[in-house]
């Protein structure tokens, strides 16, 4: 009895001072397992004499109940300490500030070109490209632009050679469109054009869009009514449009097409040098000798043709007043689009 006394006290001191569950399963198999201090004692019931039995096997049985619930207690106070450890060491913190990836953003012509093709994509209109480089020809002669026109001056086009040019528009595309494809037609033909100038407003590069549609019965109606949905799509639907007479070789009549100035609402400002408009796009019908050049009977169909610089555009639409700031690459300007 003074031995089951002392292995209670023993295990007692021990479960106080094992901090870990490794410590905790060698002291549950020195009191509990097979070849244990309890196994020995029950093993040793046979050398006592049967009439203490009983009460010493209880006594026995009353430790070992006792030992094997404060193990598991220990256990369970054990298993939650140590996973409280790992939490702890494997803890993300959560607060630190992310890696930098800085976004980027479409150049501002770029962005603005996407939204002009878009809304003519949106009225069916098909998206052409061509070369930009260009025989004299496709450039010049089939839009019935004359030999002594000032656009073909040597200061106002770049010559590759005596018949090939950068072209100075985008309607040498539509030409070739023409002779390859019969009406109806429906395109327009962005992309970079040149000519020989450079100042506040002009870049010896810079973006256009022109637009052309053929078929049977097109009229000036059909112009005004493409061209006024398209402004009231890019500048907003209560934009102020008029269409003023003009020239062109390869059209007729012609027209420029004017924006009530975004500036002042019409009543007159710097920008559209007090006379309330702003001009944004040329247009008109197109010219039957166009036509017959590109191998269309003007008796039979007849269309109308517009064309539009990005770049002025964009400056109208975001008050920029220098076109060189498009095309010096600061990042300070860019990252404002
Ligand atoms: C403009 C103004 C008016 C135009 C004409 C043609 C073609 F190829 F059909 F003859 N393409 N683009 C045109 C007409 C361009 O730009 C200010």
């Amino acid at each position: 009895m003074d031995e089951l006394l002392s292995i209670r006290k023993s295990f007692q001191d021990e479960i106080e001072a094992a901090e870990d569950l490794t410590g905790l399963q060698q002291i549950k198999i020195k009191y509990t397992g097979k070849k244990g201090l309890l196994s020995a004692k029950m093993k040793s019931l046979s050398s006592i004499p049967p009439d203490k039995r009983p009460a010493f096997g209880s006594a026995i049985n009353e430790v070992k109940n006792f030992i094997e619930d404060i193990l598991t207690q220990r256990e369970v106070l054990l298993k939650g300490k140590d996973k409280e450890k790992r939490l702890q060491s494997e803890r993300l913190d959560i607060s630190l500030p992310g890696k930098f990836i800085p976004f980027g953003n479409g150049h501002p012509i770029v962005q603005i070109l996407e939204e002009i093709k878009d809304i003519f994509s949106s009225m069916g209109f098909d998206i052409e490209e061509g070369p930009e480089i260009e025989l004299d020809h496709y450039n010049f002669e089939a839009l019935n632009i004359p030999k002594d026109h000032p656009a073909r001056d040597m200061q106002d086009t770049f010559y590759i050679s005596d018949d090939v040019v950068l072209r100075t528009h985008t309607s040498p595309v539509q030409i070739r469109v023409m002779e390859k494809r019969k009406p109806p037609l429906q395109i327009i033909a962005p992309g970079k054009v040149y000519r020989c100038d450079a100042d506040l407003s002009h870049t010896p590069m810079f973006h256009q869009v022109e637009g052309l549609m053929v078929d049977k019965d097109i009229s000036f109606s059909d112009l005004k009514g493409v061209l006024e949905l398209f402004i009231h799509s890019l500048f907003g639907k209560d934009t102020p449009v008029r269409f003023r007479p003009s020239y062109f070789p390869f059209t007729e009549p012609s027209a420029e097409v004017d924006i009530g100035c975004i500036f002042c609402s019409g009543k007159g400002c710097r920008v559209c040098k007090t006379t309330g408009w702003l001009e944004i796009l040329g247009s008109g019908l197109v010219n039957p000798k166009v036509f017959e050049m590109a191998g269309y009977d003007p008796g039979e169909y007849s269309g109308f043709a517009f064309g539009m610089g990005v770049e002025r555009i964009t400056m109208l639409k975001y008050s920029i007043d220098d076109i060189r700031l498009f095309y010096e690459n600061d990042l300070r300007f860019l990252r404002q689009f």
